[in-house]
């Protein structure tokens, strides 16, 4: 039972169609700890700082584009198995096969727009809230339902 944290970023198409109350909304009912969140333009050198791995992919460059095209929701999430939790809230690359009662599941049609990002590993989620958010952006607090969270 590790304490982790996770990037997650609502993408500029679920900015664009209002989704961002939403997906936050379902990382909120889960249980997890909000320590970070903004909206921002992301500039193209972090775009491909964070997608660094696929750099030689054909979809790179198209997926670079997207991702700048307009402002997305950073957010920065701790608890216990966090990085696999919200994998699992997010769904499968591609919507068309995530799960129903999953965020891509329910709201997105095609892997290009697939609304949500969230870290593959606990490395990932460290170097990612590290690579998005200032040491000044994250908060340390404990919400007032902590104890009703965690035994
Ligand atoms: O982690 P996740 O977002 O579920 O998938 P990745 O394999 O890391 O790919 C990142 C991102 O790239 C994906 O969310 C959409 C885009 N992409 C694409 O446009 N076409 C593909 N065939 C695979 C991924
Ligand atoms: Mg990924």
């Amino acid at each position: 039972e590790e304490v982790e944290e996770t990037y997650v970023m609502v993408k500029p198409d679920g900015v664009q169609r209002g989704l961002v109350g939403e997906i936050i909304s379902r990382f909120e009912k889960k249980g997890f700890l909000l320590k970070g969140l903004k909206l921002f333009q992301c500039p193209k050198e972090l775009a491909e700082e964070h997608y660094k791995e696929l750099r030689e992919k054909t979809f790179y460059p198209k997926l670079i584009n997207y991702i700048t095209s307009g402002p997305v929701v950073c957010m920065a999430w701790e608890g216990i198995g966090v990085v696999a939790s919200a994998r699992k809230l997010i769904g499968a690359t591609n919507p068309l096969q995530a799960e129903p009662g999953t965020i891509r599941g329910d709201l997105a049609v095609q892997t290009g727009r697939n609304v949500v990002h969230g870290s593959d590993s606990p490395d990932n989620g460290h170097r990612e809230v590290a690579l998005w958010f200032k040491e000044d952006e994250i908060c340390q607090w404990i919400p007032a339902q902590a104890s009703w969270l965690r035994e």
